[in-house]
C-alpha cells in the first residue's frame, strides 16, 4: 500500500513538472491559452485570464486615468481576474509586487515601470516561471531584450522636441529667453526623454537659459513648492517648462501668489506635457500655453497585445501611440468635451 502511494505520488509530480515546464516552454513568446494558473492564482478565478498589474503609483491625473483605463478593461465581465499593486513610486515595491505575481502564477505580468533601470533580475525570475512580461507606459532598460515580450506607450523623446518647436516658432521674439525646468520622476523615461528634448533646444538656440532644472516627482505639491523656491531665487524667469499638467497647476499657483501672471499675455510662459481634462481646461483659460499630449488609455491596447500572445502570435516588440498637442490660442471647448481622461 505505501509502495502504491509512493507511486502515485511520484507519477502526480512528474505530471505537474511537465505542466510547469511546459508553460516555462511557452516562455515570453506566447502563454498557455488554457492555463491553469488562474485558478491557483484566485482560487475562484476558474477560467479567467489573471493579470498582474503593477503601477508606479497615484502621483498624477495621467495616472489616474491610466488606472482607471486598466481596471475598465480587465473586468471579470470581459474574463479577467485582475490584481492591482500601486507601488507608491518605489521600485522595490514594483520588484516585490512581481515577485508576488510569479508566485501566485498570474498568466501575464504588466508592468509600468517607475524607471527605466533595475529591472534584470526580476524579469529573469519572471521569464523563468514561464511568465509573458508586457511593459506599459514607460519603457525598461535591460541587458537582454528577450525578458519582455513587449512595450506600448509614448514617444516622450518626440513630445519633447514637439514643446520646443512650439518654443521656437512662438517666443522667438525675444532675444533672450529665461527658463525653469520641473522635471519628473528622474529616471524615467518620461522624464528622460522630455529633458532631453528640451536640452537639445537649449542647445540649438543660443538666446535660451537653463537657469533653473529641479525635480516635481510628477506632483502638484512638489511642482507648487519647487517653483515658489525657484521664484525666489530668479527675478527673470520667461518660462516654466513642466514635464506634467499637475507640476504646471503648482507651478501656476506659485507665479500668481507671487504676483505674476502664468501664460497667455503673461509674464511667464507655461509648456506643459499630459494634455488631462483639467490640463486643456488650464490651456483654454490661457493659463498653459502650450501642452503636449501624452495618451493614458493603455488598457485596451495591453489587453489586444493580450489576446494576440492567446492566439499564439508575435506582438510588435515596440509600439508607440500616436498623439498631438495643443495651443492656447486655437484650443476650443469642443475638444475638452470630447476628452476621455
Ligand atoms: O506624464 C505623468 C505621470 O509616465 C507618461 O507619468 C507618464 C507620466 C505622465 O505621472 O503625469
Amino acid at each position: 500500500m505505501k509502495k502504491l502511494l509512493s507511486v502515485l505520488l511520484a507519477m502526480t509530480m512528474a505530471l505537474s513538472f511537465a505542466a510547469c515546464s511546459g508553460s516555462a516552454a511557452n516562455s515570453s513568446a506566447a502563454a498557455p491559452a488554457n492555463s491553469t494558473a488562474g485558478k491557483a492564482a484566485g482560487g475562484d478565478s476558474g477560467d479567467m485570464t489573471v493579470v498582474g498589474f503593477s503601477q508606479v503609483g497615484a502621483e498624477s491625473d495621467w495616472r489616474t486615468a491610466n488606472t482607471a483605463s486598466m481596471k475598465e478593461t480587465f473586468t471579470e465581465a470581459n474574463g479577467y481576474k485582475l490584481i492591482f499593486d500601486d507601488a507608491q513610486q518605489k521600485q522595490e515595491n514594483q520588484i516585490t509586487a512581481i515577485r508576488n505575481f510569479i508566485q501566485q502564477e498570474v498568466d501575464y505580468i504588466v508592468l509600468a515601470p517607475v524607471t527605466e533601470t533595475g529591472w534584470d533580475t526580476v524579469l529573469k525570475e519572471a521569464k523563468d516561471a514561464g511568465i509573458p512580461v508586457i511593459i506599459v507606459d514607460r519603457m525598461i532598460d535591460v541587458s537582454d531584450d528577450s525578458l519582455f515580450t513587449c512595450w506600448v506607450g509614448s514617444d516622450f523623446r518626440k513630445e519633447g522636441d514637439t514643446a520646443v518647436k512650439w518654443m521656437q516658432d512662438n517666443l522667438k521674439d525675444k532675444k533672450e529667453l529665461h527658463i525653469v525646468h520641473l522635471q519628473g520622476t528622474i529616471g524615467s523615461s518620461a522624464q528622460i526623454g522630455r529633458t532631453e528634448g528640451l536640452e537639445a533646444g537649449v542647445k540649438a538656440n543660443p538666446g535660451w537659459k537653463l537657469v533653473a532644472q529641479q525635480t516635481g516627482e510628477f506632483t502638484q505639491a512638489k511642482g507648487q513648492e519647487v517653483m515658489e523656491s525657484l521664484l525666489k531665487q530668479n527675478d527673470k524667469i520667461d518660462v516654466v517648462y513642466c514635464e506634467n499638467d499637475n507640476m504646471a497647476f503648482g507651478a501656476i499657483d506659485a507665479i500668481e501668489a507671487a504676483g505674476k501672471k502664468a501664460g497667455k499675455g503673461g509674464d511667464i510662459t507655461v509648456i506643459s506635457f499630459d494634455s488631462t481634462k483639467a490640463g486643456l481646461e488650464a490651456t483654454l483659460k490661457g493659463k498653459i500655453n502650450y501642452n503636449v499630449e501624452c495618451n493614458p488609455l493603455h488598457g485596451p491596447r495591453v489587453e489586444s497585445i493580450i489576446k494576440e500572445l492567446k492566439a499564439g502570435k508575435t506582438p510588435q516588440k515596440l509600439a508607440y501611440v500616436d498623439e498631438t498637442a495643443f495651443d492656447a490660442n486655437t484650443i476650443t471647448q469642443a475638444v475638452i468635451d470630447a476628452r476621455a481622461y
